[in-house]
C-alpha cells in the first residue's frame, strides 16, 4: 500500500534558439486560429493543428462535436495538395475521426468543409512547417527535476482561476501552492547558474481533478497547458527561453493513465479506450510480474491493466485509435517546444506494443531525440529489462535508457554502512559491474531522490559528507545525474509526497495567502543561504563544472574501476589523453593512494590537478583522501 501514496503524483521539456521567436508566435497563434461554437458539427479537433514532415504525411483528427450515428455527415476539402479522408472509423455519437494526407508541404491552410444534416460548416485547420530540433541530449548533461506548483510562483493571479476544481491553499500539503511556469521562467539564471543542462518539469497539460491536482499526472486534457500553470504563450515563452540560454527540456509524458475527469474517459471516443473492471481493480505495481519468467499470468495483467489509483483510469494503449491519439499528442508537444528528450511516465506499465510503436513514431520525426522510461523498481534485472541491453529482444525496450533507481538504492545502502567486502562503498563496485546488461549505461538517468523519494540528504542522515559523497558520485559516475529542485540547498523533508515536493524558499515571496508572511528566506540569491546550503550549491554547482569542461570525456571516455580497498572507492573515466580519478573515502582515517596501483593507466608520469580544489598536483605518485570525503583528480598524460 506504500505505492499506492507514493506512486499517485510524478514531467517535462527542451529546444534551440534560431527562429524560435517567429515559431513561438506562429504555435501560440495555432493555439487560438481555431474557435469553434456549440452549434457547430465540429467543435473540436485534436490536434489543434499540426506539422509537416513529422516521420509521416498523413495525420488523424480526433473531430468532436454534433455528429450522430444514423445521420449522415459529408467531410471534404478543397484545398489543393492535401486529401481528406474518412475512414468510416466506429465510433461513439458526438466523435469524428478523419484522416488528413499532406501531399504538398507548402500548404499550411486547409480547409475543411462539413455537411451534416442541414447543417454546414467550414473551418480552416493549419499546418506549419517541421520547426527546428533542440539540441540533443548528451551523456555529459546534467538535469534538473523541477515540480512547477513547488517551486516559484511567478504569478498570483493564476494561483485560483474559474472553472478549475481547484484553488491553490498553501497550508495543504496536497493543495496547489501557486507556483507556476513564469516563476520558472524568472529563476532560469538561478538554474543555468548551478550548472544545469536540461531541465524536465512534471507534467504541465491541465489536470483539472478535485483533489491532488498539483502534481500534474492526472491529465484531464492533453492538449491544454493548465492555467494555473500559465498560459499556452507563456509555457512557449519559457521552453524559448530555455532555449536561449542552452537549456534543454525535457517532457514528462505519461501515457499509462490519466484523470478521471478527462472527457475522454467520461465520454470515451469507443468503448474500450480505458481497462474497466467490476470492482476496482488497483494495479499491483510490481514491475517484476512483468520479467519474472515464474509469473502467474493473472498478476502480469492486473499489473498493465490495474488501475493506478481510483482517480487514474487505465488507459487501453492496445487500442490502434488509442496509440495515435497518445503519438500525435507526443510529436505536437516536441514540436511546440523542440523538446531534446522524453521521460516516460510509469514506463513498464503501459502496452508494450504501444511503447514500441511511440518509440519508433518519435525517432522517426525527431532521429536524435532521447527517450528514457520510468521504471521504479528493485531489481538491476527487472529494470535492464526496459533499457537496451541483453534483454533488447523485449519488445518494450525502445527507449534509450531508463531512471536508474539501483544506483539511487545502492548508494544509499552503500554509505549508511561500514565498508566490508560485500558491504560499504563495495556496493559501488557491484552495482557498476552490472553494467554488463547494458549496451548504453552512460545514458541511465541517475539521482540520489526524485519528486516520489525522501530527500537525499535525509536518506544520509542530514550529514553533510555523506551527501558530498553520493552527490560526487552520481556526478562522476556513468549516467546522467537528475537534480531534483532543492537537493542544492540541503532541503531535507521525508514522508508524504507534500512534504517532499514543499515549496522552494523564495519562490513564493509576496504572493501566498494569509499565514505565509513570516516567510522572508529567498534562497535563490546567495545572500538567502546559509553557510551549509552554500557550500552545497557549490559543491553540485562545481560537479557539473567538471562535466561540462570535460564534456568529449564524459560522453565517449571509457571507464575502468578497481576493487575497493580501505573503504575507498576507485573510479576512473579515461581516454587516450587523460583521465579523470574519483576517490570515495567512506572510512574515518585518511588514505593514500599510491598510483602503482593502477598499472592499466598511464597514470604516474601525467600532470595531475585536484579538480574539486583546483589546485596543481605536479606528477606526484601519491593521492591523498580525507577521512569521509571524495578526491577527483585530473590526470593529462
Ligand atoms: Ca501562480
Ligand atoms: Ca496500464
Amino acid at each position: 500500500m506504500k505505492y499506492f501514496f507514493l506512486l499517485c503524483v510524478h514531467t517535462l521539456p527542451h529546444t534551440q534558439v534560431h527562429m524560435k521567436l517567429s515559431h513561438t508566435i506562429s504555435s501560440i497563434c495555432a493555439f487560438i486560429c481555431i474557435s469553434f461554437s456549440q452549434a457547430q458539427v465540429i467543435q473540436r479537433i485534436d490536434p489543434p493543428h499540426w506539422y509537416h514532415k513529422l516521420g509521416s504525411d498523413t495525420v488523424e483528427l480526433l473531430c468532436y462535436g454534433t455528429m450522430k450515428a444514423g445521420v449522415p455527415a459529408e467531410f471534404s476539402s478543397s484545398t489543393a495538395g492535401v486529401a481528406l479522408i474518412d475512414p468510416h472509423t466506429q465510433v461513439e455519437d458526438g466523435y469524428k475521426i478523419l484522416r488528413l494526407v499532406l501531399k504538398d508541404t507548402a500548404v499550411h491552410t486547409i480547409q475543411i468543409q462539413c455537411r451534416q444534416g442541414k447543417q454546414k460548416q467550414t473551418l480552416q485547420y493549419k499546418v506549419y512547417p517541421k520547426p527546428k530540433f533542440g539540441e540533443k541530449i548528451t551523456a555529459s548533461d546534467v538535469m534538473y527535476l523541477i515540480m512547477p506548483d513547488r517551486f516559484a510562483n511567478g504569478d498570483a493571479r493564476n494561483d485560483s482561476i474559474a472553472g478549475m476544481k481547484e484553488g491553490a491553499h498553501r497550508k495543504k500539503e496536497d493543495g496547489r501552492h501557486g507556483g507556476d511556469i513564469p516563476g520558472i521562467t524568472q529563476h532560469l539564471s538561478y538554474i543555468k547558474s548551478l550548472g544545469v543542462t536540461s531541465l524536465w518539469l512534471t507534467p504541465v497539460v491541465e489536470n483539472n481533478q478535485p483533489r491532488q491536482s498539483y502534481h500534474g499526472y492526472a491529465c484531464t486534457d492533453h492538449y491544454r497547458v493548465d492555467p494555473r500553470f500559465g498560459s499556452a504563450a507563456q509555457y512557449l515563452a519559457f521552453t524559448s527561453a530555455c532555449q536561449t540560454v542552452g537549456i534543454k527540456i525535457v517532457l514528462d509524458m505519461v501515457y499509462n493513465h490519466c484523470g478521471s475527469e478527462h472527457s475522454l474517459y467520461k465520454k470515451p471516443v469507443q468503448a474500450d479506450w480505458f481497462h474497466r473492471f467490476d470492482t476496482f481493480t488497483r494495479s499491483n505495481y510490481r514491475i517484476t510480474a512483468l520479467t519474472d519468467p515464474y509469473a502467474a499470468p493473472s498478476e502480469q495483467v492486473k499489473m498493465l491493466n490495474g488501475w493506478f489509483d481510483h482517480h487514474m483510469p487505465d488507459i487501453n494503449q492496445s487500442n490502434p485509435l488509442v496509440q495515435q491519439y497518445l503519438i500525435q499528442n507526443t510529436l505536437w508537444w516536441m514540436a511546440q517546444t523542440g523538446a531534446s528528450a522524453i521521460r516516460i511516465d510509469t514506463y513498464p506499465y503501459s502496452d508494450a506494443g504501444f511503447l514500441e510503436q511511440l518509440g519508433k513514431r518519435v525517432k522517426a520525426a525527431f532521429p536524435e531525440s532521447f527517450i528514457f522510461g520510468e521504471t521504479w523498481e528493485h531489481s538491476l534485472v527487472s529494470q535492464a529489462h526496459f533499457a537496451p541491453g541483453v534483454f533488447e529482444t523485449q519488445p518494450t525496450s525502445t527507449a534509450d535508457a531508463v531512471t536508474d533507481f539501483q544506483t539511487c538504492f545502492t548508494l544509499q545502502q552503500a554509505l549508511n554502512e561500514p565498508f566490508g567486502w560485500n558491504t560499504g562503498l563495495s556496493r559501488l563496485y557491484y552495482l557498476n559491474a552490472g553494467d554488463k546488461v547494458y549496451s548504453n549505461p552512460k545514458y541511465l538517468v541517475t539521482f540520489g531522490d526524485n519528486h516520489d523519494l525522501n530527500r537525499m540528504h535525509a536518506q544520509y542522515g542530514r550529514n553533510m559528507a555523506k551527501t558530498k559523497m553520493a552527490l560526487a558520485y552520481l556526478f562522476m559516475n556513468r549516467g546522467i545525474p537528475c537534480v531534483f529542485y532543492g537537493t542544492e540547498i540541503l532541503m531535507d523533508d521525508t514522508g508524504a509526497h507534500g512534504a517532499i515536493r514543499r515549496d522552494f524558499p523564495g519562490g513564493f515571496i509576496g504572493g501566498w495567502e494569509a499565514g505565509f508572511a513570516g516567510e522572508t528566506k529567498d534562497a535563490f540569491t546567495p545572500e538567502g543561504r546559509n553557510a551549509m546550503e552554500q557550500h552545497s550549491f557549490n559543491y553540485i554547482r562545481d560537479l557539473a563544472n567538471i562535466r561540462a569542461a570535460y564534456a568529449p570525456l564524459f560522453e565517449e571516455g571509457k571507464r575502468m574501476q578497481y576493487i575497493p580497498n580501505q573503504g575507498v572507492y576507485r573510479g576512473f573515466i579515461y581516454n587516450d589523453s587523460m583521465a579523470i580519478g574519483y576517490f570515495i573515502n567512506q572510512s574515518a582515517t585518511s588514505q593514500h593512494l599510491d598510483l602503482r596501483e593502477f598499472p592499466d593507466l598511464r597514470l604516474q608520469d601525467a600532470e595531475q590537478m585536484d579538480l574539486m580544489g583546483g589546485t596543481p598536483i605536479l606528477k606526484g605518485s601519491v593521492v591523498h583522501i580525507a577521512p569521509e570525503s571524495v578526491t577527483i583528480v585530473l590526470f593529462r598524460y
